[in-house]
This record gives C-alpha cells, sequence and structure tokens, in this order.
C-alpha cells in the first residue's frame, strides 16, 4: 500500500486508477484524468498537427491540492493519448511549491513555451518552461517568476492566470485579477523575449456591485482564466481578412470585433463563464455586450481556446462535480474535461458553439425516429422506443407551435407503471407572444430539469436556464450524454452539467407538455469509448 500524505486522500494511490474505471457514472468518451482530481485545461493547442491538452492535475487523491500539469495528445480531437506529467512544482523554496496553476503554451520562434502561474503559500506569480520539441519534457526558467509581483498601489483580490499572444514583434500577456471594491480585472503586459515584462495597466476592469451575486451573469471579484481573440476566431494581434467581414453567417460582429472570455470568481467561490464582445485596440478593450458562456454555469468553468491549424476556434471547458466532495474522494477521481467545441460568431452578435463535427467518428448504432406532431393533450408517457442509453449522441430538428413545451427526457429509469423514477429532461419552451406582423415569437427558453435525475442524497439537482433563439419556432438540439456528464447545444447556445442517475437507466422519452411540436427529425445513435486498456496515475 503506498503512502497517504494528505488528510483528504483516503484511497491509497495504487488503487486509484482502478477506483476510478470501476465507477458507472465515470464518462467513457470524454477526456478524463488517468485518476484522482482534474480541473481547468492548459495549454490547449495545436503544434505540428498533434493537438496538446495539459490540465491540472492532482494524482494523489480526488481533491485539488498541490496541482500539476497533466498532459494528453491526439492527431483527431477524439482520441487521446497519455502523456509524461509536464510540470509539476517545485523546492520548498521555489515560485511553483505549492502547485503549478493554470496558463498557456506559446510557439516562440520554434520553441514550445509555457506561461503559467506557480503558487508559493497564498499567492500566484507567473513563471516560464521551455519545452522539448517533442513537447515532452519541460525545464523552467531559473529567473521564474518572470512577474515579480502584481502591480504595486492595486488593491486586488486574487492574481493569476493568462492569455498570451505575439502582436506587432512583441509578446502581450494578460493576467487576471481584481481591483478590491471595483470589480474583475485583466492586466495588460508586453515584452519582446516573455521573460521580461513590462505593465501597460488594466485592460478592462468590471464592477462587481452591478447585479447581485446570485446572478447568472454576475462578473464576480476577480477574473479566472481569461481569454481574448477576434471574434472571427483568430489571435488578438491578427489583422481581419481585407474585406473586414467575418466568414459564414451575417453576424453583428464585424471583422475589428474581439470577444474577452473570463470565469466569474468570488472568494473562492467558482460561479460561471462569462464573455464580453466588444473592441480591442491600443492597451484597451471596450465592452460591448456582456454574455453568459454556457447556461450551465460553473459546470463549464475555465474554458481555454485556441485557433487550429485549420483555423477554427476550438475551446475546451472544465465540467465540475456536483455531487459531494467526499462521494469524489472515494470514486477515485473527479472533473470531466468538455468534449472541444468550435466557437463563431453567431448573427445575434453573440457566439455560436459547437461540439467538433470529429466526435461523430465515436458513433455507433443509429436509430432514426419517424417524423411526428405531438402535442400536449395527446401526449403519453413519451417513451422512445428503439433507443437507450448510458453514451449517446442525439440531434433533433424541432418547430415548437409559439407557447409550446417540449421535453426530452434521458437517463431514464421507469417503474412498472412506466412512471419515471429517475429522469434527466430537456426542455424547450417558446415563448407565447406574437410579432406586429402576427408572426410567432422568435424567443424561447433552453432548461435542464435535473429535479429527478437522482435518487442519490447530496446531489445537486438544481435546475439550469438561459434564452434561446428560435426563429420560427426552430430549433436544432443536439444532447451529448456521457454517463454523468450531458452537453446540450440548442441553436448553438449550450448548457453543460452533470447528473449522477443511480439506477442506471438509459431510457429517452420525448413529450409536449404544452401547445404542439413537429418532430422534423431526430437520430440518436450510441457512443463508443476513448480508453481501452488501463492507464497510468503517472503516465
Ligand atoms: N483553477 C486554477 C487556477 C484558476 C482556477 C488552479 C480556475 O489557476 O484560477 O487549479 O478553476
Amino acid at each position: 500500500m503506498t503512502e497517504l500524505t494528505h488528510p483528504l486522500a483516503t484511497v491509497p494511490r495504487d488503487e486509484l486508477v482502478a477506483r476510478a474505471a470501476a465507477d458507472p457514472l465515470r464518462p467513457r468518451f470524454h477526456f478524463v484524468s488517468p485518476a484522482g482530481w482534474l480541473n481547468d485545461p492548459n495549454g490547449v493547442s495545436q503544434w505540428e498537427g498533434t493537438y496538446h491538452l495539459f490540465y491540472q492535475y492532482n494524482p494523489e487523491g480526488a481533491f485539488h491540492h498541490r496541482i500539476l500539469w497533466g498532459h494528453a495528445t491526439s492527431t483527431d480531437l477524439v482520441t487521446w493519448k497519455d502523456q509524461p506529467v509536464a510540470l509539476s512544482p517545485g523546492g520548498p523554496d521555489s515560485t511553483d511549491a505549492d502547485g503549478c496553476w493554470s496558463g498557456v503554451l506559446v510557439n516562440d520562434a520554434g520553441t514550445p513555451t509555457i506561461v503559467y502561474s506557480g503558487r508559493h503559500g497564498e499567492h500566484e506569480l507567473p513563471c516560464v518552461a521551455i519545452g522539448s520539441p517533442d513537447l515532452l519534457s519541460w525545464t523552467k526558467l531559473p529567473e521564474n517568476p518572470v512577474i515579480a509581483a502584481p502591480p504595486a498601489d492595486v488593491d486586488i483580490t486574487a492574481y493569476r492566470d493568462h492569455c498570451v499572444w505575439e502582436e506587432g514583434g512583441r509578446w502581450r500577456q494578460l493576467v487576471g485579477s481584481g481591483i478590491r471594491g471595483r470589480g474583475g480585472t485583466a492586466f495588460l503586459y508586453e515584452s519582446t523575449d516573455l521573460r521580461t515584462w513590462e505593465y501597460l495597466g488594466p485592460l478592462c476592469i468590471g464592477d462587481s456591485s452591478r447585479g447581485a451575486r446570485t446572478d447568472p451573469d454576475w462578473t464576480g471579484t476577480m477574473w479566472e482564466c481569461v481569454d481574448l481573440f477576434r471574434a472571427d476566431g483568430g489571435a488578438p494581434g491578427q489583422l481581419p481578412d481585407a474585406s473586414g467581414a467575418l466568414g459564414g453567417a451575417p453576424s453583428l460582429l464585424d471583422g475589428d470585433s474581439h470577444v474577452l472570455v473570463f470565469s466569474a470568481w468570488d472568494d473562492g467561490v467558482t460561479h460561471h463563464p462569462l464573455y464580453w464582445t466588444g473592441r480591442y485596440s491600443g492597451d484597451v478593450f471596450e465592452p460591448h455586450a456582456l454574455h453568459r458562456l454556457d447556461y450551465g454555469g460553473r459546470y463549464f468553468y475555465a474554458p481555454q481556446s485556441f485557433q487550429d491549424e485549420s483555423g477554427r476556434r476550438i475551446m475546451f471547458g472544465w465540467l465540475q462535480e456536483g455531487r459531494e466532495a467526499d462521494t469524489s474522494v472515494e470514486a477515485g477521481w473527479s472533473g470531466v474535461m468538455s468534449l472541444p467545441r468550435v466557437v463563431s460568431p453567431d448573427s445575434d452578435g453573440s457566439l455560436f458553439f459547437a461540439p467538433v463535427p470529429e466526435i461523430a467518428a465515436l458513433r455507433r448504432e443509429h436509430v432514426s425516429v419517424a417524423p411526428d406532431v405531438i402535442a400536449a393533450s395527446a401526449s403519453g408517457p413519451g417513451a422512445v422506443t428503439g433507443v437507450s442509453g448510458l453514451q449517446l449522441d442525439l440531434e433533433l430538428e424541432l418547430e415548437l407551435d409559439p407557447g409550446a413545451v417540449v421535453r426530452l427526457g434521458v437517463l431514464e429509469t421507469r417503474d412498472a407503471d412506466g412512471t419515471a423514477i429517475e429522469q434527466t429532461a430537456v426542455e424547450l419552451s417558446r415563448e407565447d407572444a406574437s410579432d406586429s406582423n402576427g408572426a410567432g415569437s422568435s424567443h424561447g427558453t433552453l432548461r435542464l430539469d435535473r429535479t429527478r435525475s437522482s435518487l442519490e442524497g447530496g446531489v445537486d439537482t438544481d435546475s439550469r436556464e438561459g434564452p434561446v433563439p428560435m426563429p420560427g419556432g426552430r430549433v436544432s438540439l443536439r444532447v451529448i450524454v456521457d454517463r454523468s456528464a450531458v452537453e446540450i447545444f440548442a441553436n448553438g447556445k449550450p448548457l453543460t452539467a452533470r447528473v449522477y442517475p443511480r439506477l442506471g437507466g438509459g431510457g429517452i422519452s420525448l413529450d409536449a407538455t404544452e401547445g404542439t411540436t413537429r418532430v422534423v427529425r431526430f437520430d440518436a445513435w450510441t457512443m463508443g469509448e476513448i480508453f481501452g486498456s488501463e492507464r497510468l496515475l503517472f503516465p
């Protein structure tokens, strides 16, 4: 038996992998760490064709403590190969003695370079590590930290996490922070060599007095994991194409629009990811509109994105747990990485999100449900036959009448009478109002009802919801179920959450609870698994 070094480490290290693998609630086609704890995506990138996913990792157990950088690579964004741990905390006097916290990977004229937050005691400071050409071994700079202290004369709430890009032959960096009494912020720096940094000022400052702490778009007292990119997917320093236009659908976002993503944090509480659309120019970001990034809130936290070699902006996020911390510790694992998402401009001036199309490679058995019209008065239990499973990819094209409400149930177990005793319900509703032409409303709501998702005690079963554009009542709905991980996309608006059904049922149902809905298309696939053989805690 291995020695236990932390009071929370109740599971011996050599049992963690087997415990984690035995948990039926553990996702099978989302990336998870070999065992132990996983949180933020870090250093997401594509390097000479290969995708790299680093992540916040504690192999000691399923709790957040003395974080390392785990590492996995992929050639297809679907299957992942575990690689050796990239960064580990240094000796007791080093800047990262207590953890290698979040950061990014950049290409410094051919040299892979990580910029991350070294934690010492209760504080973090920017550090740099240089990679071997294969990105598998990393050497920390002796001059770490590369920024000795947060800006002087600013009363900050916290200071960590990085966004780094090249602009006009120099490097620029944002470090997430917050100004006490004002709000979250990102401090802007400039450098010629990634080692010596000049402070330029705050890029943009939030207002934490606006709204209530419980609001789903409250901007927090600190911004974690800031991520700045062009709305067309490019890096902030890139020029738009000559026309200044965005590719694809016409959008309120133009060729000069930028996006500033952050995760709203307050005094140890991870609230939710948000983004501003606006304009980055000179040394400031002028925010135009604030948006919720994922209606699941904390279940898609600390997202980080990169532009791949084909020009797509691809984002990963951390799907936190929603069950009691002790349960995760005993299960031997905690934390799921989202499927990679393509981020593109939407016609309403916000962003459109979709899982990368590569995920379709995991589809196995296919069932196509016949088109139908379902009405509230006529609907029975709504069980959909021929489709079931704990790992599913569902695609529906729906047309809701004004005022209609439709519910798709997944992960269902029903009793002998056909009553669902466990069910996770994805609900879409269209507003009843008509516009001046008499056409029905083009607004609606996506809601995840988790009230019956688990018979287990101590599980978060709160509902989540957010607005969805519904032109003509039409909704393209994608629901991806991977045991305890659920990712939903309704007309490009995501809602991610965790659910913990105890009975293991994989039933599906579709019901009209108000009005009439046309089911134009309903395709369902079971999904494969991405980890075949036993994994190593330290690959
Ligand atoms: N997690 C990291 C921090 C970051 C936070 C530490 C966000 O760098 O601010 O594991 O989840």
